[in-house]
């Protein structure tokens, strides 16, 4: 009965109102500015018009530049005071498109900053950057991959919603560059590259009831390290501190204790990588560089800290052990559907939370220092330990989409309810 009276009262509540408009992310330069400061690109060419003749883009090939794209002649950009504003187009408050002045129509919108076209929800829904960040060989690429491809095929499902790739172009580069190459032929991916600079892949999950507005989700695959190019550490800066949700990963065999204990149990024929930044020094280096430009003291983006790799955890598992025991939440899987469930998410958030302070308090001290809204997790990309950088067989992700369900509730689009 009291359950029942629970579920009542636990219903989902109404979406909340929405504002006007919202302000614009664009998930290409990670530049932020208000709907009407956009530009257009004409819908047709004149070669008896200079204005209108095809022509070089400056911002867009300084933009292509930094990913190694090649440059482009493209149609020419129109900006929107120079039209008279009868022939501005508006859809729910949101300047779209305009009429140019030889009569055609266009709706590409295009970000003021780099020229790139923005997803036709820009503006009307907010932009909503989760940036993945870690150190070195943690697992960023993997568990992308990993979770893009359980956001498609499981949560998206599980939450009466779609995820889909913002472009054919970026779902042709995600699949090629990321999901066969793993899911399809076990795989390992090179190192990310530091001079070889993807450009961000980006997704919509986009909600079945329409009252909800769409998240446009960007994923940028950086290199652990080396980055160097001041061009591409500043759309980096960009892209985190305009962020509106962190998944810290941190490799298990990054903590010394942990790494020493593993290869005591399962001996020296583990693969492990050749070096190790300490999570501390990630969190100091990234809190520095990228955080506390934007104002001082904590920042409160909401932060899922993700142990990456917890297959690999069972190594350490012990009946009386101080680290894992064999009933650990690290190894059962748990499916969220509809809501959080906020059982299980308390208990894998206390057990990770714990687990961290006792292989590694400086690092969980230094979280402390700088993030106010944290959560712990512990996911596996791939379920299994590659050999010799290949997997046989299926590939099995761990609890791979919660963190970012966790952030989906901390930005109010997900309920949290405790299991009837
Ligand atoms: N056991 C296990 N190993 C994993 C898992 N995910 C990744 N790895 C291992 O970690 C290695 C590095 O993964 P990547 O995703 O390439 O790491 P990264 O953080 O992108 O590395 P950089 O691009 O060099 O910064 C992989 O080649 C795998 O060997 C996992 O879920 N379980
Ligand atoms: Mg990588
Ligand atoms: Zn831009």
């Amino acid at each position: 009965m009291l359950q029942k009276l629970k579920q009542w009262f636990e219903k989902k509540p109404a979406p909340k109102e929405r504002p006007p408009y919202y302000s614009i992310v664009c998930p290409f330069c990670f530049s932020r500015f208000e709907p009407d400061e956009v530009v257009f690109r004409a819908a047709h060419v004149r070669e008896d018009d200079d204005d209108f003749m095809l022509q070089e883009d400056r911002k867009l090939n300084a933009w292509r530049r930094k990913f190694k794209l090649s440059e482009v002649d493209m149609e020419a950009v129109i900006k929107p005071y120079t039209v008279p504003e009868e022939n501005w187009i508006f859809s729910q408050n949101v300047l779209v498109g305009l009429v140019d002045r030889y009569g055609i129509a266009t709706r590409r919108r295009l970000c003021p900053y780099c020229h790139n076209e923005l997803p036709i929800s820009a503006g009307k829904g907010p932009s909503n950057i989760i940036s993945i960040v870690g150190a070195s060989q943690v697992g960023k690429s993997v568990y992308m991959t990993s979770l893009i491809h359980t956001l498609q095929t499981s949560t998206a499902a599980h939450f009466e919603a779609a995820c889909l790739p913002l472009t054919a172009e970026n779902s042709r580069k995600f699949r090629q560059n990321y999901y066969e190459p793993i899911f399809e032929r076990g795989s390992m991916l090179p190192s990310t590259n530091p001079n070889e600079q993807q450009e961000p892949i980006i997704f919509q999950f986009v909600f079945k009831d329409d009252r909800e507005a769409p998240i446009t989700l960007v994923f940028f695959d950086v290199a652990g390290e080396g980055m160097v190019e001041r061009d591409y550490l500043d759309i980096y800066a960009a892209h985190i501190q305009n962020s509106s949700g962190i998944l810290f990963l941190v490799d298990p065999l990054q903590i010394r204790t942990i790494r020493d204990r593993i290869r005591l149990r399962a001996g020296e024929e583990q693969e492990f990588a050749s070096r190790y930044d300490e999570p501390r020094d990630v969190v100091i280096s990234l809190f520095e560089n990228f955080i506390a430009h934007q104002d001082s003291g904590k920042t409160d983006i909401p932060t899922a800290v993700v142990l990456t790799k917890s297959d690999m955890l069972r190594h350490l598992q012990e009946e009386d052990g101080a680290y894992i025991r064999p009933n650990s939440n690290v190894f059962k899987p748990v499916v969220h559907e509809g809501y959080l469930n906020l059982t299980e998410f308390e208990n894998i958030d206390g057990e990770i939370r714990r687990f961290i302070e006792t292989v590694d308090r400086p690092f969980k001290d230094a979280l402390d220092v700088y993030f106010s809204d944290v959560a712990f997790f512990a996911v596996s990309a791939l379920g299994t330990n590659p050999v010799n950088r290949q997997i046989d067989g299926v590939i099995h992700p761990m609890r791979v989409d919660e963190p970012f369900i966790w952030l989906l509730h901390r930005l109010d689009y997900v309920d949290g309810r405790r299991a009837p």
